[in-house]
């Protein structure tokens, strides 16, 4: 607990408006999930799946959010004895985003009498009605912007963003929402939630980056503040694995290491590499760690080839927007989100990135501050095949005839309604420090701010003339730029570890 405040450290609070209650909230915070539209219609819909004993599908998506997701609401059904349920996860290089035909169909032949959609299925609308077209009732839990207008005929929504939800906080990741409605079960039920279920969720919010302040915050601290008690067999085996975790950024750190390596499992259905190795109870946990542990790395070179290759078309970029057609198949479709992302974090202009896929167009595009996405690609409907996502992260299949007539109706909504922000030049830092103020002390009450994410991202120092003489025992991490030997220069920095530096900017 954090007694007297140190000035860097109160210097950081100000500078970001943070109020120290929020820092102090627990799970006793957490709202009345009954607050939730339609909860009560889901929980009555799955405790009548269980009394009959029916066969029941959970629909996830395949990313962190989504196996993550998966995973807490199958093992509580588990935990509660029930055996007729199972999962399917969909391979992204086979099927697109949502229900589509190869589910329907394994659903279908399966005789499931129930899908539940975890971190998808809000525009659904079609497949929903296939389903239902086979006497198959669908939940869908999601945390997507909706469309109003096209709201899926399904059983019952569990969505935060719908119009008429009352629970308060609207940021919540998939799994965060599936969180919740297990939580709601287990009050109705009288069946506790495992505690591994906040481990898992945070994993889950931390991979899918959502605003790490409010509740994502709350589950993430939680797992920080009581690491111990959220083990479930897999983290103690991955711990096995990994080095030392004591410290708040250790547990940091490992939750984002365990993001990674189960973003990578990428058989289809029952099979998901990562989903089996979570469940795994025997030794073959050992082999499907080893896989994904390999696909982590190959996956992380790939990144880095990618990434190097974006460096080459962002430098001495000019627009207003940056569109690119992967023509020469450089970029993996699996990565395409990821490279719109980086083009953004470089130039901070709206970028789509498109290729083709499996005879379709796919598109992802992604946005900081001052333009939506979604609405964007709601404007150009008319060209898609499929659109779906957030504001500042989105993303459409369409006929690939359709891209001239796409591009121009895009550029005519951007040239509305986007205007690039004016503090272009000015990088902003939490506040100018020393070298002398880090301090073994201060590290430990920064970690009080943990954890990272969108709208409280590491902070940023400036620290001026710095030199390589003067870094005393302090070293610089991998991704840091160099310093001069002699000439001292003014630098933006993160504070990497109470002796490392990272120099993201020299300002002199
Ligand atoms: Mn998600």
């Amino acid at each position: 607990m954090v007694n007297e405040q140190s000035d860097l450290y109160s210097r950081i609070l100000q500078a970001r408006n943070i109020n120290s209650e929020e820092l102090s909230q627990s799970l006793e915070d957490l709202p009345d999930e009954a607050l939730f539209a339609n909860i009560d219609a889901l929980e009555a819909r799955i405790h009548k799946a269980i009394f009959a004993n029916e066969p029941l599908l959970i629909f996830g998506h395949d990313d962190p959010d989504g196996i993550t997701s998966t995973y807490i609401l199958y093992h509580y059904l588990n935990s509660c004895g029930y055996q007729r349920h199972s999962y399917y996860i969909p391979n992204r290089n086979i099927e697109s985003h949502g229900i589509q035909e190869r589910f329907i169909r394994f659903a279908v032949e399966g005789g499931y009498k129930l899908v539940i959609t975890v971190d998808n299925g809000i525009s659904a609308f079609a497949g929903v009605e296939a389903l239902n077209a086979n006497g198959i009732d669908v939940i869908i839990t999601d945390h997507h912007l909706v469309q109003p207008e096209l709201i899926p005929n399904a059983h019952s929504i569990l969505n935060p963003q719908l119009a008429d939800c009352r629970y308060p906080f609207k940021s919540l990741a998939g799994v965060g929402v599936v969180l919740m409605l297990i939580r709601y079960l287990a009050k109705q039920w009288e069946h506790p939630i495992e505690r591994a279920s906040y481990f898992w969720a945070a994993v889950g919010s931390i991979a899918d980056k959502v605003p790490m302040q409010g509740l994502n915050r709350l589950i993430v601290r939680h797992v920080i503040d009581h690491f111990e008690e959220v083990q479930d067999h897999t983290v103690q085996f991955l711990l096995r694995n990994y080095n030392r975790v004591s410290s708040p950024s250790d547990v940091f750190n490992f939750l984002s290491y365990v993001s990674r390596l189960i973003a990578n499992g990428r058989e289809e259905g029952g099979n998901h590499t990562a989903l089996r190795f979570i469940l795994q109870l025997s030794n073959a946990k050992a082999q499907l760690f080893e896989d994904l542990e390999k696909q982590k790395n190959q996956w992380e070179n790939e990144l880095n080839r990618v990434f190097a290759f974006l460096e080459t078309l962002a430098t001495d970029f000019v627009g207003k927007t940056f569109v690119y057609f992967d023509d020469d198949d450089v970029i993996p479709y699996s990565l395409l989100g990821t490279a719109s992302t980086f083009i953004v974090n470089r130039l901070s202009i709206p970028t789509i990135m498109l290729k083709q896929h499996n005879g379709l167009t796919v598109c992802e595009g992604r946005c900081g501050d001052g333009f939506n996405m979604v609405d964007a690609f709601s404007h150009c409907k008319e060209h898609l095949t499929q659109f779906g996502g957030h504001a500042k992260a989105a993303g459409f299949t369409m006929q690939p005839g359709s891209y001239d007539a796409f591009l121009e109706c895009f550029n005519e909504y951007l040239s509305q309604n986007f205007s690039p922000p004016e503090t272009a030049g000015g990088l902003a830092f939490d506040t100018t420090a020393s070298l002398a103020e880090l301090t073994p002390e201060n590290w430990q009450m920064i970690e009080a701010l943990l954890p990272w994410g969108q709208q409280n991202p590491e902070p940023v120092l400036k620290i001026e003339g710095l030199k390589q003489a003067n870094m005393g025992s302090f070293s610089l991490d991998a991704a840091s730029l160099s310093l001069p030997r002699e000439q001292a220069v003014d630098c933006l920095v993160n504070w990497r570890a109470p002796a490392q530096l990272r120099i993201i900017k020299k300002l002199s």
